[in-house]
């Protein structure tokens, strides 16, 4: 019998009060794992007040201190990294490198955001007007909801909660159903580095109740949410509607551009690793390849002949190179684009369709595939898939590829392949996808820089590096007057000479 896991507010571990439970599924072998609460409005509001009661000591503590906090919990993950690896793979399909890499990102996020507690730095500047000191620092928002998908189960929340947390807020976190137990992981983890009951609260839940519930509740003042678009738009609307701050992080479609002079060899790795990596479950997947028509017939050869070497199964097991994708829903989502690729012209180079090769665990796994004779304007080629699926596009030069590249309603990340400096360059500079790559894949962003991207994709605000800490702070500005009379700015601007 798979064991019940509980939400923690205030400190507590506690069922939801409807008692009701959802289950948690292999997407490898379909077998159920766990149970965890399955949450309502109620649940939330719980959450909600235990943020509130905590936060006046939270913020009250000073940086450094809640700081420690958080660097333990690196130090933890750090030697649960195995161990949380292996629980994230069971339960979201990712092979085991790629897991403890997903740990790895929130443990470096986790020393990064610990070392804020000592900077958090704000801005002092002279005044304008004599015996008078100008000088702005940051302040907490108050009380943090933060949604997270379960393609980056451990990584994405790091990357919510440790800025949030050092930066002095207290947190309500609702983790996608799909990913629970890495979650509980990771809250049972802050939670023994000694955070005060209160500060982090979690609740679990199926479907959109307890996310919406969040959204609403009162007493939230900011939203961080990483998610599809569709859901992202709505809860920036009903953000809108009730005044509160949010951050978004959406969709992509990016491209990988490999230009007459690529390094192929390379190129080929980049294209593997970034289109089938995490099967295509990256919001920074290379679902496109726009290939030079000099190298595009002899690139295409070669990745195919690369991708049909890729072994499917578990992502457990060590010879493992791309696992299920995360579940049913998804399964149907990605298969029923097989087929509108097909309908709309494009040719299956690879692929095509479920895997059904001996020995696969009955899970939801999806032969790699790549199209071909792609146009740009396909769906296939506008639309987020999610699925180990990437679309080839014959491109004529530099300036075609980088008006496809930039030719669809997300802005995430892109990736040229050139050994020409000159066209590297061009390419940095024209492309206005949030993230740029030379010579590397799309995906593998590092936590010390912003992450984030324009257009569909976000809300012009930036995850990670000190760009996070804008989203998890307000600026309070400070004025000291010590001339001992009035002095009105803008309009007092002889120099005294007695100053
Ligand atoms: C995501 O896909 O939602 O750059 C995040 C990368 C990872 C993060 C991906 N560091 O691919």
């Amino acid at each position: 019998m798979a064991a019940t896991f509980y939400n923690y507010i205030a400190g507590e571990w506690v069922p939801a009060r409807s008692g009701k439970a959802f289950p948690n599924e292999n997407p490898a072998t379909r077998e159920i794992l766990h149970y965890f609460p399955d949450s309502s409005a109620d649940d939330v509001g719980d959450a909600m007040a235990a943020a509130v009661k905590a936060a006046r000591r939270w913020r009250a503590l000073p940086a450094p201190r809640r700081a420690e906090l958080i660097f333990r919990a690196g130090q933890l993950l750090l030697e649960r990294k195995e161990e949380l690896a292996r629980e994230m793979t069971q339960e979201m399909g990712k092979v085991l490198v790629e897991a403890r890499g997903d740990v790895q990102e929130g443990i470096d996020m986790a020393f990064y955001m610990a070392g804020e507690g000592r900077r958090l730095f704000g801005q002092t500047v002279p005044s304008e007007l004599p015996n008078k000191f100008a000088m702005s620092v940051r302040v907490p928002k108050g009380v943090v909801g933060a949604i997270t998908p379960w393609n980056f189960p451990i990584a994405i929340p790091c990357w919510k909660l440790m800025p949030a947390l050092v930066a002095g807020n207290t947190v309500v976190f609702k983790p996608s159903q799909f990913s629970p137990k890495s979650a509980w992981n990771l809250v049972r983890v802050l939670e023994e580095a000694g955070l005060p009951p209160g500060v982090l609260n979690v609740v679990f839940g199926e479907g959109a109740v307890p996310g919406a519930a969040l959204v609403d509740a009162s007493a939230v003042n900011h939203i961080s949410f990483t998610g599809s678009t569709t859901v992202g738009r709505k809860v920036g609307v009903r953000c809108a509607e009730l005044g509160k701050s949010v951050h978004l992080e959406m969709g992509g479609k990016n491209a990988i551009i490999v230009m007459d002079d690529a390094d192929l060899d390379l190129a080929i790795d980049g294209a593997v690793w970034s289109a089938f990596g995490t099967s295509g479950q990256r919001c920074t997947a290379a679902s496109r390849l726009l290939v030079h028509r000099a190298v595009h017939d002899r690139f295409l050869d070669r990745l195919v002949d690369r991708v049909k070497t890729l072994r499917l199964g578990d992502g457990l097991d060590p010879r493992t190179d791309v696992g299920p994708v995360v579940n049913q829903p998804q399964y149907e989502k990605v298969l029923s684009y097989l087929q509108i690729g097909r309908d709309e012209g494009a040719t299956v180079a690879v692929g095509g369709g479920p895997a059904k090769r001996d020995g696969l665990p009955p899970g939801y796994f999806i032969e790699p595939t790549i199209f071909v004779d792609v146009k740009p304007e396909m769906r296939i080629a506008q639309e987020e898939i999610f699925g180990p699926v990437t679309a080839a596009i014959r491109v004529n030069d530099l300036d075609e590829a980088v008006a496809i590249n930039d030719g669809v309603i997300y802005g995430l990340s892109s990736s040229v392949f050139t050994q020409d400096v000159n066209k590297a360059f061009r390419a940095l500079e024209r492309i206005t996808t949030g993230i740029v790559y030379v010579n590397a894949g799309t995906i593998g962003a590092e936590i010390q820089l912003p992450f984030g991207g324009t257009r569909a994709t976000g809300n012009g605000h930036r995850e990670a590096g000190q760009a996070a800490l804008e989203t998890y702070t307000e600026w309070k500005t400070l004025y000291i007057d010590y001339s001992g009379r009035l002095q009105r700015a803008q309009i007092d601007l002889e120099t005294d000479d007695d100053a």
